[in-house]
């Protein structure tokens, strides 16, 4: 026997394409949809898919990133795996940003790449790249298939790997291959998937319970870990009195209107959430990879991490405990192992930080001045927003402003590219938002640069009919980047970028379109996406102004000179803004 053969090789049994018997893992896997641009190297799967069009969903895109993006959105939102296809050489290079915005942002996406035929493989042909290296750096699992019958077998293992480590997976097929009828005996492995479920080690809890007892200035901090434990969290922060901060990437998931919610730190953040980690004394840092910590945090506090991955422990800061385990089981133990610790005064300074940040944000949601400042545009967004709305958004000021200004409950959902940052992340996340969630109302926010990346699949969204609300913040500016520049002291250069109407634009390529100037024009065009029937766009002529530099505040003249305030506070109109120094003050915290 040749041991060399799969088994299936040599089975009686009936055949079926290799295309379609791979297109038959992705469907076990409960794929119903995928995105991509067909090629010539990728006929022999377009095949496979006409043939199982009724069960699975081709998306035809119109930029391959548009796709790929999609597929980490999906991925982001459902927890499942996200799928997107480019053809040999340019189709397969337009795959990055999706693909490492899923990387970094640890979700499972599953990549098809067209290859020329296997007999002009390593030839230089035409279009013909040696794929491998180059998606290296990106994929958990990268694999060229190299016989007709492996086909099934490979995307299989592909997706268990992708599965397993949270990231991409690749696999290259040599177009030739999909066509050969091979035996249909390929069973896949979907049924067989579980996820580890550590059992966290009570002794580490009662050693983090013990930090949390001892600390004067005790703080929770979240990431996407806590995602399906929203209310554990909340238990464990009213039991242990801590104030919350939580990444970017986590908003949405304590609701903005629990009063012991800070919002997020850093400079894609709030006021509250900075002032909240740079006091605090001790940490309860639970499911996060925060880049940042060393920058933002207290440096001398105590951290209790608890992550699902071991090598997490101590990567952005040092620990001194480390829980291994599942956000949800460990909050549970600490709520069974706890007891009640009486209100700190740091948590009431916290909770008067909080409201004093709320009421100034609140005071500028019906400012008519024109051009519009954004906080209009946000209470517009929360008025028609439904219980459980999407909100894509895309990378720059618009970052900011959404973490600070979306009101938000855990029923609804918040996704952006967090730590690869692309920007042209929020149409396509739109897309993948409403594919996955047809009946959930989606509306995408993006600045105009972002906006502009990705724009052209609006006549996506048009040609699926998909009722999106998209929204557009248009500061004719590379915002983030021009306040980049300010902070580095030098001249702006490539951070004014030319305006248009996308408004006009959106319309005429199949969308309702408006572009809005004023407080009424603002209120009006909302009106007509409280439901919409296909596509909006709505294009928001707003002042290029930075958002408030929460990570640089001078607000203080107990740190800074009465000048420095005055500036500030202009420039800002922050004057409102309490420094979080006297609330210290006021609690003896
Ligand atoms: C693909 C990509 N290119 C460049 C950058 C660097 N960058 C980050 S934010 C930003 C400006 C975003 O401009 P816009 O979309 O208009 O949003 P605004 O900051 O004005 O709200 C740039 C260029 C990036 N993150 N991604
Ligand atoms: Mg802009």
């Amino acid at each position: 026997m040749n041991i060399f053969i799969l088994k299936g090789d040599f089975r009686m049994a009936d055949t079926i394409k290799s295309g379609i018997a791979m297109v038959k893992v992705l469907e076990s896997w409960g794929v119903d949809h995928l995105y991509g641009i067909p090629g010539g190297s990728f006929n022999s799967t377009m095949d496979a898919l006409f043939n199982q069009r009724d069960s699975i969903k081709y998306i035809q895109v119109r930029h391959e990133e548009t796709g790929a993006i999609a597929a980490a959105a999906d991925a982001k939102l459902t927890g499942k795996l996200g799928v997107t296809f480019g053809s040999a050489g340019p189709g397969a290079t337009h795959l990055f940003n999706g693909l490492y915005d899923a990387k970094m942002d640890h979700v499972p996406v599953l990549a098809l790449i067209g290859q020329v035929a296997a007999p002009a493989m390593n030839t230089d042909f035409f279009q013909e790249l040696n794929e491998n290296p180059m998606f290296a750096d990106v994929a958990v699992y990268n694999r060229t298939v190299m016989t007709a019958a492996q086909l099934p077998h490979v995307v299989d293992q592909a997706i268990r790997h992708a599965y397993k480590e949270s990231g991409v997976a690749v696999v290259t097929i040599p177009v030739d291959l999909g066509w050969v009828d091979i035996p249909d005996t390929y069973e896949s492995t979907a049924g067989n998937y579980r996820k580890p479920n550590y059992e966290p080690a009570v002794a580490d809890i009662d050693a983090a319970i013990k930090l949390l007892d001892a600390a004067k200035r005790p703080v929770m901090y979240v990431g996407q870990g806590i995602r399906g434990a929203s209310d554990e969290a909340q238990k464990v922060a009213e039991l242990y009195s801590l104030p919350i901060v939580s990444t970017v990437l986590a908003k949405g998931l304590i609701p903005d209107d629990n009063p012991a919610y800070m919002g997020t730190a850093a400079r894609v953040a709030t006021k509250p959430g900075n002032d909240i980690m740079a006091n605090a004394d001790t940490i309860l840092f639970v499911g996060s990879d925060f880049p940042f910590a060393a920058y933002f945090f207290n440096q001398a506090a105590k951290f209790i991490q608890v992550d699902i991955d071991s090598s997490k422990f101590g990567k952005r800061h040092h620990t001194d405990v480390s829980i291994l385990g599942d956000a949800k089981r460990v909050l549970e133990l600490f709520l069974e192992r706890g007891h009640k610790k009486d209100t700190t005064g740091f948590y009431k300074a916290a909770l008067d930080d909080r409201a004093n940040w709320m009421q100034w944000v609140k005071s500028f949601s019906e400012d008519d001045r024109t051009p519009l400042r954004v906080e209009p545009v946000y209470e517009q967004i929360n008025r028609i927003a439904k219980p459980d709305a999407l909100f894509p958004t895309d990378v720059g000021n618009v970052t900011i402003d959404s973490v600070r200004f979306l009101d938000m409950t855990p029923k609804q959902a918040f996704t952006t590219s967090g730590w690869f940052a692309t920007m042209g992340y929020g149409l396509p996340a739109g897309l993948a938002a409403k594919l996955s969630f047809p009946d959930r109302q989606v509306i995408t926010i993006s600045g105009d640069g972002g906006w502009a990346m990705a724009s052209q699949d609006i006549i996506t969204e048009v040609k699926y009919n998909l009722p999106i609300v998209n929204v557009i913040l248009s500061n004719e500016s590379f915002g983030f980047i021009k306040a980049e520049q300010d902070d580095t002291h030098q001249s702006h250069y490539g951070v004014d970028i030319q305006g248009g109407d996308w408004g006009a634009a959106a319309t005429a390529l199949g969308a309702k379109g408006f572009t809005v100037r004023t407080l009424a024009e603002l209120k009006a065009a909302f009106k007509a996406a409280e439901n919409p029937d296909g596509p909006i766009v709505i294009d928001v002529k707003i002042a290029d102004e930075r958002p408030i530099p929460v990570e640089n505040l001078v607000l203080d003249t107990a740190t800074h000179s009465q000048a420095d305030v005055d500036a500030f506070n202009k420039t800002y109109e922050s004057k409102d803004l309490v420094p979080f120094r006297e609330y210290l003050e006021k609690y003896n915290a």
